[in-house]
């Protein structure tokens, strides 16, 4: 499909699907996941660099339908997935002319990248391709332009190469992931006219913050072409990518990479899993902040997934079939203090509760709403609730004892406008005005005892 025409009149709006598709998956696959050790264990194990090659070059995914990759990720709500083209392992997943070190050229003979676009846009959900900028195979990568300049310049002739064939051969792609641009400085890449090709190519994709200027490493500082690049500052990039954490980057689009598992990003044997509850709870705390989840998987050597992850994904999609509106699209919650309760996501004029500690009462209450609630509904199973607003409080009423469903419970609030804070509640207690909690403590008076005993 050929790259998405765009008329001269209308600027495209890149990315204007983002913040709707909230839910990513992230895909680490290749020659690694043979070894059980993770996606590094080249790197980690140090492994002798032409025995790993042999290995990789009879890797074979015999197994391998990536029709089952995406029937999955559309069954669990994800609505964009991102794929490993090349890790930094140098195993390129697609046919290039740069390298014969490829999934079509050795034992699979496939073009997995192919099949990966194919597959998933097959099933309405947007591509991501990831691509390291690292190869540890190469030791210009290592040297460095001020060490190397003529292996430097022939492998970053490589990587743009690679770069734009992802770009020219595989249609419309959403989102672009580099990653691994350390230690070297955008400018080293020729990080400027590498996203000028790309924005030719591929006007409506997303480009992350990865090819960002770093410091210049150590040593590097006066190496001619490798100062930091002020047209790389560190919000370069289309959107901002916490890793392993759920940091909100207030000034622009962001997304959390977060693994499924306690810390290794490609298949590892014996690892443990996160519970169905706690992979929710990373989807529900990044749409409550404003931004999405890439949610990784790390494939088995024979292209299946891990059993585990098929399961919490299959109840997580469970849970977004029936509470999604609270997710998809919104705009970030934490509009009142509702933390010894769950989280908070807003959406046009509702408010919605999800409720992460159940606590078999029949009412609960949310203190610091400003905005008039015109209707209280448990998302959960559909059954509108009675309530009572007064300037301070509101309660609701008639929730089962039984929490209605294994994972979060959601109220939602129709109110009469988008939901705000009450002035007191704007600001959180540690960082905002103390003036309310002063006259609140002086409610109770000045003395240290019991008032009056
Ligand atoms: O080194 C990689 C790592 O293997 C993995 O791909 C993660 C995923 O975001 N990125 C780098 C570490 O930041």
């Amino acid at each position: 499909m050929p790259p998405r025409k765009t008329s001269k009149k209308q600027p495209v709006a890149r990315g204007d699907w983002f913040r709707d598709a909230a839910f990513g998956m992230f895909i680490h696959f290749g020659p690694y996941a043979l070894y059980g050790r993770g996606e590094q264990v080249i790197f980690r194990d140090k492994l002798d660099q032409r025995e790993y090659e042999r290995v990789a070059c009879k890797w074979n995914p015999r197994r391998l339908n990536v029709r089952d990759w995406a029937r999955l990720a559309r069954d669990c709500g994800m609505r964009y997935a991102c794929l490993t083209t090349r890790h930094h392992d140098g195993y390129c997943l697609w046919e290039t002319g740069t390298t014969d070190y490829n999934s079509v050229r050795q034992a699979p003979k496939r073009d997995i990248v192919r099949e990966f676009v194919d597959a998933f846009r097959a099933e309405g959900i947007r591509i991501g391709l990831y691509y390291s900028l690292v190869d540890w195979r190469i030791p210009a990568y290592w040297e460095g332009p001020a060490k190397n300049p003529a292996g430097w310049q022939a492998f970053r002739g490589f990587v743009h190469e690679q770069v734009r064939e992802l770009l020219t051969d595989y249609g419309s792609i959403d989102m672009f992931w580099f990653d691994g641009n350390w230690p070297h400085p955008a400018r080293a890449w020729h990080g400027r006219e590498l996203v000028a090709m790309m924005r030719r190519l591929q006007p409506g994709m997303l480009i992350n913050n990865r090819l960002h200027a770093q410091q210049p490493a150590p040593g590097y500082e006066q190496t001619p072409g490798c100062e930091a690049d002020d047209a790389f500052p560190e919000d370069a990039g289309d959107f901002s990518t916490p890793e392993q954490e759920i940091t909100p980057d207030r000034q622009r689009r962001w997304e959390s990479c977060m693994t499924s598992t306690w810390r290794l990003w490609g298949y590892t044997t014996g690892e443990r899993w996160l519970g169905a509850d706690q992979l929710l709870d990373m989807l529900c705390k990044t749409a409550s902040l404003g931004g999405n989840l890439l949610l990784n998987v790390g494939p088995k050597a024979d292209g299946t997934l891990p059993a585990p992850y098929v399961t919490r994904m299959k109840a997580i999609g469970a849970w977004l079939k029936r509470h999604g509106e609270a997710i998809y699209g919104s705009e970030g919650g934490d509009v009142t203090e509702f933390v010894t309760y769950g989280l908070q996501t807003r959406r046009g004029n509702n408010l919605y509760l999800i409720v992460r500690f159940w606590d078999r009462r029949p009412e609960l209450t949310v203190a610091g709403l400003a905005t008039r609630v015109r209707k209280a509904t448990l998302l959960t199973t559909g059954k509108a609730l009675k309530f009572e607003q007064t300037p301070e409080r509101l309660t609701i009423r008639g929730l089962p004892a039984s929490p209605p469903t294994k994972l979060f419970p959601v109220i939602r609030l129709e109110c009469d406008g988008p939901p705000q804070p009450q002035a007191w509640a704007r600001e959180r207690l540690w960082c905002g005005d103390p003036r309310p909690y002063i006259a609140w403590a002086r409610e109770r008076g000045e003395g240290f005892n019991v008032e009056g005993t």
